[in-house]
């Protein structure tokens, strides 16, 4: 960012932004309990990272984000991100897929899942009040970018209790690339 913060560069092909301000790296150990099975996953193993711009966290203020999730599953499930739904619950989201083959999954409080399929060039709308979690389904690396409002907050108390109701996982017998979007078994 420079130094008023009105531009940043932002690679197409890596999803780096030049001058960020935070960056995030989630292997499995930092999401202990996101993915049904973990039995022998390896636990240093990076899943996604994330590259923000973050703006003052007032009123009106916009940041942004890429997030960068490598291909590979733990278990049956596909990597991704741990979700959340916005402490400001009032607060929507815009991403834009940059490249790689992804799912965004949009849940509502009362556990209904929408989900959009990501391609470069999809813009998927994350409404207010609606969790949201992304899944690398492809064999590149998924990329897009994230718009939000700075003061929108994560809350991912609820999804690393319940997940989501629904989980993304790799079955042979699917015919479409084995990806398939099922109901989470109940514990
Ligand atoms: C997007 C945005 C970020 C978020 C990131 C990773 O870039 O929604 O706000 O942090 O994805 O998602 P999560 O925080 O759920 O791990
Ligand atoms: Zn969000």
């Amino acid at each position: 960012m420079d130094e008023k913060g009105l531009v940043c560069g932002l690679d197409f092909d890596t999803g780096i932004l030049t001058n960020y301000t935070d960056k995030i790296e989630r292997r499995l150990k930092d999401m202990k309990g996101f993915f049904l099975d973990e039995e022998g996953a390896d636990e240093e193993v990076l899943i996604y990272e994330v590259f923000a711009v973050s703006a003052p966290k007032e009123e009106g203020q916009l940041s942004y984000a890429t997030t960068i999730i490598y291909p590979g599953k733990i278990g049956q499930e596909f990597f991704m991100t741990k979700g959340h739904y916005h402490r400001k619950e009032g607060a929507a989201e815009v991403y834009v897929c940059l490249g790689g083959k992804g799912i965004l999954l949009i849940q509502t409080k009362d556990g209904k899942v929408s989900h959009i399929e990501m391609e470069k060039g999809t813009v998927g709308y994350v409404p207010p009040h609606h969790a949201h979690r992304t899944v690398n389904v492809g064999k590149d690396n998924f990329v897009f970018l994230a718009v939000y409002p700075s003061d929108a907050g994560h809350d991912y108390g609820e999804i690393e209790e319940k997940g989501f109701s629904k989980i993304v996982v790799e079955e042979d017998s699917v015919v479409d690339g084995g990806v398939k979007i099922k109901d989470r078994p109940k514990d």
